[in-house]
């Protein structure tokens, strides 16, 4: 063969080797680039598994919601009345509260000409006498991956006081209806949740909270339900009111005068907790 031939075919022979070479090299490398990327995304998605919610369907919407009172105010009774259900069991149960979840079919923005879709709600009843158990809490559950009560997720808070006391013992006879309200069991309410308290409660809130309401249980237990004698219910909590909504920012705030009980104005609760409810991202 002609040696310019072999010197042609060599170089040519070189060249094909180099770009199977540059070829290989180059996928190896981008081979290790996306192996990294692929574990720098499960990283990312690990963390904000300790960020978000539970994932729910972008076409569905959610509300998280933090029910706060003092013992035997009607959290619990409120929980069953709100989820239609006298079996209602917590989901999760922790130190300072129980999380309820319950789903619920509705119109979207709560009117008939939306479609109907699925609501999510989590319902953390509050259960301690102690708000740094709250707080402890709290913190304890952002250490879950995807927590029931994620920090910066809260959508809604219901502080829920009574104007009656409860029955001492478990098998006591009945609260009988009364004419007014017990100024003592209010006073009670309104030293409890003071400022400081307050400070404490909003400080596990961001600017996400949508809603809030004071609930004044134990209505069906007055026996004067002129709008008058209405008033000086809602009066006597006034002050309260007045530090929550200070509070409050952008949310909405409402008084309800209702009975957890009765079912009387637990309607219209939820009703703002569907209208206050977000989107799911689908997380
Ligand atoms: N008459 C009347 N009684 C109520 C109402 N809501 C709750 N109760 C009664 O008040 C008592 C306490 O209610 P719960 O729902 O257990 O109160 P709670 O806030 O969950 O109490 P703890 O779990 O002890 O913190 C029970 O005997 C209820 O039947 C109400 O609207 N009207
Ligand atoms: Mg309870």
């Amino acid at each position: 063969m002609d040696t310019e031939i072999i010197v042609a075919l060599i170089g040519v022979c070189g060249t094909i080797t180099g770009i199977v070479i540059t070829a290989i090299v180059g996928f190896v490398q981008q081979e290790r680039i996306n192996k990294r990327n692929r574990q720098i995304a499960e990283k990312d998605n690990a963390l904000k598994g300790y960020k978000l919610p539970r994932p729910i369907p972008v076409k569905d919407k959610r509300n998280t919601i933090l029910l706060i009172a003092l013992g035997g105010t009607g959290k619990t009774a409120l929980i069953k009345s709100l989820f239609q259900n006298p079996d209602a069991n917590p989901e999760q149960e922790t130190l300072a509260f129980d999380i309820y979840c319950s789903n619920r079919a509705g119109h979207r923005e709560g009117t008939a000409e939306h479609p109907m879709i699925k609501y999510w709600f989590r319902i953390a009843d509050y259960k301690g006498q102690n708000i740094g158990d709250l707080i402890r809490a709290f913190i304890e559950q952002q250490r879950n991956p995807y927590p029931l009560l994620a920090y910066g997720f809260v959508d809604s808070l219901i502080i829920m006081v009574d104007l009656v006391p409860p029955k001492p013992e478990r098998d006591s006879p009945e609260v009988a209806p009364t004419n007014g309200f017990d100024k003592d069991r209010v006073n009670y309410h309104l030293e409890q949740w003071n400022d400081t308290a307050l400070n404490a409660i909003f400080g596990l809130l961001t600017s996400e909270l949508k809603y809030a309401c004071l609930f004044i249980n134990k209505i069906d237990l007055m026996t004067d339900r002129s709008p008058a004698a209405d008033e000086t219910y809602k009066n006597a909590f006034k002050s309260l009111s007045e530090r929550i909504k200070k509070r409050c920012g952008k949310a909405r705030f409402e008084v309800i005068l209702g009975s957890a009980l009765k079912g009387t104005q637990v309607n219209i609760l939820e009703q703002r907790l569907m209208e206050d409810s977000v989107l799911g991202s689908g997380e």
